[in-house]
C-alpha cells in the first residue's frame, strides 16, 4: 500500500446493549488496534475514532426487558465497553456516543442535506405492524413469529437466528407484537428512501477494479476476496431503495417540519456510521485540529473501515453511497473485514452461557500476570481474517507458553543475563563488521512491516515469532556459555551477546503494536524510554545504514521474565485459572444434555450403508476447493448457484443448502467437492460436481473442510 499524508482509522462502533465477547475484540478491535500503533510509530499523521452506537430498537427492547430506561442502558455499558476496551490497550484518540447532540445535529445535517438535493430520497407510504394496544408502530426486532424458511417459532422481524436468514416481518408466519402479544395490524404509515439502487454503477466499478470517478482509487487487489465476494454478490442482487427512517420513540428525529414526520426517526444504520465523523468532529474540537482535513481530505487521506462480516454491505456500499451523495468525503481504501471468531468449536452465544466477555475475562484473569498481552495475543495468532476461527483455551495456553514465554521471554531474559554476567551489564564493544549476522533479521522486519501495511495482521506476528526464533537458535548454535568458560576475552561471545542484543531491540519496539504492555518492559530491561511516535521509522533507518540500535558501552537495566508458562510444576495458580474457564463450558454442556435428555427422544443417525470395495471408492475424486460467488437460485427455496475454484479451473455448481446458508455467508469458505461426477441440469444450470456436507440426525448441514489455508485443487483421499 502506497502511503498517504493522514490516515483516518475507525472501528465498528459498539451497540450500548451488552458487553462486549472476545469475537468482538478479534474482529474489529484489535487489528485496528495493532495497524494504528504500528502507523504512530512510523511517525503516521493518524486519528482512530470509534464510539458506542446508542440508537436502535435493540437498545429499546432490551430497555424494556430490564424494566429501565434506554438512558440507563447506554450510560452503563458505554461506560463498560469504553473502560473494557482501556483496559485491554485499544488505543482509540476518540470514543463517542451517538446519543451526543454533537451528533444528532450532524447525522440530521446528513440527512437534510442529501433530502435537500432531491434525487437522493424518495418518500413511500408503506403499511406497517401497528400494536392497537400499545399505540405504536412496530419497529421490525419488536415482532415475532415463525420463520417462512426454517419453521423456528422465534424468528425476529428482520431475521431468524435459528437459521440466520434476513427476513421482513410481512414474510412471518403468525405475526406476534412483544409489546402486547397480540396479533399486529397494517397500517399506512410514511418514510424516506434512501436511493441507493442509482448508485449501483459506480460502485461496483469502484469495488471491482478501484477506479472512482475516472481514476484509480485503490488497488482491489488488496482487498480481502471474502469481502469483494460479498460486496458483488449484494450488487448482482440489484440494490433498492432503502428506509432510512423509522416510527421508533428512541432516536434522532427526523429533521423535516410538520407532522408528516412527527415521532420519527433517523434509521440507526443511517446515523450509525456517520458517528464516525461526529467523533472525529468532538477529537478535533478537543485536541484543536481540523476533521475535514480527515474526512474530506481527498487522496491525502486514507480511509480504513475495520468492521466484522456482518457489517460489510453497510460499509462498502451504503455508507459510501451516502458519503458519496453528500459529495466531498472520502471513500474508504479498505475495509479489512474479518470472519467471525467462534468459541470452542461453537458460536458465542450469551443466553446459552457459551464463550467470555472482555470484561468477564480482566476479572477471572485479575491473578494471571501480562494478561491483557496473553490474551492479545492469543486472539491475534488466530484472527478470523479469511475465515472464521476458533479459539480454544488449550491453543491459548500453547501461545502463551510456547511463543512467549519459551520463544520471546526466553530470548529476552538470557540475553540480559549473561550480559549482566560478562559484562557488568554494559553492552560490549565489537572489533569488525557484525552486519551481516542481522541481514535475516532485518529482513524479517522490513516484511513484517509491509504485512502490516497490508492488514495482514497474522502473518505480520508469524514474522514477528520467526525474528525471536532466529534469535534463539542463533544463541543456540554460537553457546556463549561454553567459549566464555574457556575464555572470558573471547571475541566471538562479544559479537554474540552485541548482536543479540540489537535482536532483543528490535524486537522491544516490533512488538508494541501487538502486545504493547510487553513492549515497555522490555524497553526497561534494556534501560530504554518507552516507543515515541516515529521510533519505528528511525528503528528501520538504522537497521538499513547498518547502525547498531543498541551502542556498545550502553548500560542495560535488570533481567525480569517477561511471561510466567501456565504450565509450571512449582506454580500451578496460573493452570488453576485455566482450568476454572474450561470447567465452566463443561457446566454448559453438562446441563444442555441434561436438559435435552429430559425433553428429547433419543435421535437416530443416518442407518449404516453395505460394505464397498476399495476400489468403489477410489472412482471418486474429490478435491479442496474455494467457494468464490454464491446467490440464490430463484424459484428454488432450496438451491444455491456457487461459483467454485479449484485452482485448476473454476466451476459451477448447484448445491441444496440454501435454506441453511445464507449465499453471503458462504463466500470464501473452502470445502470439498467430488469432482468427477457426471454433470446434472438443475433449474437449467448444469452443476458440475457435489459439495461434500455433513449432516446429523437434527438435519443439520456443516461444510467438510479442509485445514484453514490449505490450497486448492489439493485430492482427498
Ligand atoms: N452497531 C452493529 C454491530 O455492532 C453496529 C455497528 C455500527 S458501525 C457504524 O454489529
Ligand atoms: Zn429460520
Amino acid at each position: 500500500m502506497t502511503h498517504a499524508k493522514r490516515y483516518l482509522v475507525t472501528s465498528a462502533l459498539p451497540y450500548a446493549n451488552g458487553a462486549l465477547h472476545l469475537g468482538h475484540l478479534a474482529g474489529a478491535y484489535l487489528p485496528a488496534d495493532i495497524y494504528v500503533r504500528y502507523l504512530r510509530l512510523m511517525g503516521k499523521d493518524v486519528v482512530w475514532v470509534c464510539g458506542s452506537d446508542e440508537h436502535g430498537a435493540a437498545i429499546t427492547i432490551r430497555a424494556k426487558k430490564e424494566g429501565i430506561t434506554p438512558r440507563e442502558i447506554i450510560d452503563k455499558y458505554h461506560e463498560l465497553n469504553q473502560r473494557t476496551f482501556e483496559h485491554l490497550g485499544i488505543s482509540f484518540d476518540y470514543y463517542h456516543r451517538t446519543s451526543e447532540p454533537l451528533h444528532h445535529e450532524t447525522a440530521q445535517d446528513f440527512f437534510l442535506k442529501l433530502y435537500k438535493k432531491g434525487d437522493e430520497f424518495e418518500e413511500r407510504t408503506v403499511e406497517q405492524y401497528y400494536d392497537e394496544d400499545f399505540h405504536q408502530f412496530l419497529a421490525d426486532r419488536y415482532i415475532v413469529g415463525t420463520c417462512p424458511r426454517c419453521g423456528h417459532p422465534e424468528a425476529y422481524g428482520d431475521q431468524c437466528e435459528k437459521c440466520g436468514s434476513d427476513l421482513s416481518p410481512s414474510e412471518l408466519i403468525n405475526p406476534r407484537s412483544t409489546l402486547s402479544g397480540k396479533t399486529p395490524v397494517l397500517r399506512p404509515t410514511k418514510h424516506w428512501y434512501f436511493k441507493l439502487d442509482k448508485h449501483a454503477g459506480w460502485l461496483r466499478e469502484w469495488i471491482a477494479t478501484g477506479i472512482l470517478d475516472g481514476k484509480q482509487h485503490h488497488d482491489p487487489r488488496q482487498w480481502r476476496k471474502h469481502v469483494v465476494g460479498q460486496c458483488l454478490s449484494w450488487l448482482d442482487g440489484g440494490l433498492q431503495p432503502r428506509a432510512i427512517t423509522r416510527d421508533l420513540d428512541w432516536g434522532i428525529p427526523v429533521p423535516l417540519p410538520g407532522d408528516e414526520a412527527a415521532g420519527k426517526v433517523l434509521y440507526v444504520w443511517f446515523d450509525a456510521p456517520i458517528g464516525y465523523i461526529s467523533s472525529t468532529k468532538q477529537w478535533a474540537l478537543e485536541n484543536g485540529k481540523d476533521w475535514e482535513a480527515y474526512w474530506k481530505g481527498g487522496d491525502d487521506v486514507k480511509l480504513i473501515h475495520f468492521i466484522g462480516k456482518d457489517n460489510i454491505v453497510f460499509h462498502c456500499i451504503v455508507f459510501p453511497a451516502m458519503l458519496k451523495a453528500y459529495g466531498d468525503f472520502v471513500l474508504p481504501e479498505n475495509v479489512p473485514a474479518n470472519q467471525f471468531l467462534n468459541f470452542e468449536g461453537q458460536k458465542f452465544s450469551k443466553s446459552r452461557g457459551w464463550g467470555i466477555e472482555q470484561h468477564e475475562y480482566l476479572e477471572d484473569f485479575k491473578d494471571f500476570p501480562n494478561k491483557e498481552d496473553a490474551l492479545r495475543y492469543a486472539l491475534l495468532r488466530n484472527l478470523p481474517e479469511n475465515r472464521d476461527s476458533d479459539f480454544k483455551w488449550d491453543e491459548f495456553v500453547d501461545f502463551h507458553d510456547k511463543d512467549l514465554a519459551d520463544n520471546l521471554g526466553n530470548f529476552v531474559n538470557r540475553v540480559a543475563v549473561l550480559t549482566h554476567k560478562y559484562y557488568d551489564g554494559v553492552v560490549p564493544a565489537v572489533d569488525g563488521p557484525w552486519q551481516d549476522k542481522l541481514e535475516e533479521v532485518n529482513r524479517l522486519a522490513l516484511e513484517l512491516g509491509r504485512e502490516l501495511d497490508n492488514f495482514s495482521f497474522k502473518q505480520a506476528i508469524q514474522l514477528f515469532l520467526d525474528i525471536s526464533s532466529w534469535g534463539n537458535t542463533y544463541l543456540q548454535d554460537t553457546s556463549p556459555w561454553q567459549i566464555w568458560k574457556e575464555d572470558p576475552d573471547s571475541l566471538v561471545v562479544k559479537e554474540c551477546l552485541f548482536v543479540s542484543l540489537q535482536i532483543v531491540t528490535l524486537l522491544s519496539a516490533l512488538c508494541e503494536p501487538f502486545i504493547p504492555f510487553t513492549s515497555p518492559r522490555i524497553r526497561a530491561l534494556l534501560n530504554l524510554p518507552p516507543l515515541k511516535n516515529g521510533d519505528l521509522t528511525g528503528i528501520f533507518d538504522q537497521l538499513q545504514k547498518g547502525e547498531a540500535l543498541l551502542p556498545a558501552g550502553h548500560r542495560i537495566g535488570e533481567a525480569v521474565i517477561l511471561f510466567a508458562k501456565i504450565n509450571d510444576r512449582k506454580d500451578s495458580s496460573r493452570l488453576e485459572i485455566i482450568n476454572s474457564q474450561k470447567a465452566k463450558l463443561e457446566e454448559v454442556i453438562k446441563a444442555e444434555a441434561a436438559r435435552q435428555a429430559a425433553q428429547a427422544p433419543a435421535t437416530v443417525v443416518a442407518e449404516a450403508k453395505p460394505e464397498i470395495q476399495y476400489d468403489d471408492f477410489s472412482k471418486l475424486d474429490l478435491r479442496t476447493a474455494t467457494i468464490l460467488h454464491a446467490e440464490r437460485v430463484p424459484k428454488a427455496d432450496k438451491l444455491l448457484k456457487l461459483t467454485v475454484d479449484l485452482g485448476y479451473e473454476q466451476r459451477t455448481v448447484v448445491s441444496g443448502i440454501a435454506l441453511h446458508y445464507e449465499p453471503e455467508a458462504i463466500i470464501g469458505r473452502q470445502i470439498v467437492l467430488v469432482a468427477n461426477l457426471a454433470p446434472r441440469k438443475l433449474m437449467g444450470i448444469e452443476s458440475k460436481g457435489m459439495i461434500l456436507m455433513a449432516e446429523d440426525a437434527e438435519g443439520r448441514l456443516g461444510f467438510v473442510s479442509p485445514p484453514e489455508g490449505w490450497v486448492n485443487g489439493a485430492s482427498v483421499k
